[in-house]
């Protein structure tokens, strides 16, 4: 009985591995890349998604067009200091949204092939834990604000993880 509803499910998953489909249950809000100076390497992309589904989805990866690495990131308190992390995803909880912030969970984009400039437009993919994916088109914004926010969150309960149980 076992091995056959293993059998059953296994056959149900193939059309969701096969099909590299676009995500429209996923909503990307306000999105934008953090403008930087001509020195810096790095930057961040930062949105709210919003899940419009009855399932939890799960963001694995992320690939934009200006970075020569692009990772999902999250932000940890370590013995008072505040450091980036490297996560393997971000879960978004069924009709529920994440939000991608400074200081939070972010779009890192490593080695800018050029400086982000305001306005410079970004081309961003998400991958999704079932293979579809969803481009979101950004734009450059100076963020003056970006690290004193994330200073004024410190010490707040961080949000809780909706796919760690
Ligand atoms: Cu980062």
């Amino acid at each position: 009985m076992k091995i056959r509803m293993l059998a059953l499910a296994a056959i149900l998953c193939v059309p969701a591995l096969t099909l590299a489909a676009d995500n429209d249950a996923v909503r990307a809000e306000s999105p934008y890349a953090r403008a930087v100076p001509p020195t810096a390497r790095n930057s961040g992309a930062f949105m709210v998604l919003r899940n419009t589904s009855d399932h939890p989805v799960r963001v694995v990866d992320a690939r934009s067009d200006v970075s020569r690495v692009t990772e999902l990131h999250t932000h940890i308190h370590d013995k008072g200091v505040m450091r980036m992390r490297r996560v393997d995803f971000i879960g978004i909880p069924a009709h529920g949204k994440v939000q991608f912030q400074p200081g939070g969970y972010h779009v890192m984009l490593i080695e800018l092939d050029h400086p982000l400039k305001p306005g410079d437009p970004v081309h961003l993919e998400l991958t999704f834990g079932d293979g579809s994916r969803k481009v979101v088109e950004l734009e450059a914004r100076r963020t003056g604000m970006g690290m004193m926010h994330s200073m004024k969150q410190h010490g707040k309960p961080q949000p809780t993880h909706p796919m760690q149980h």
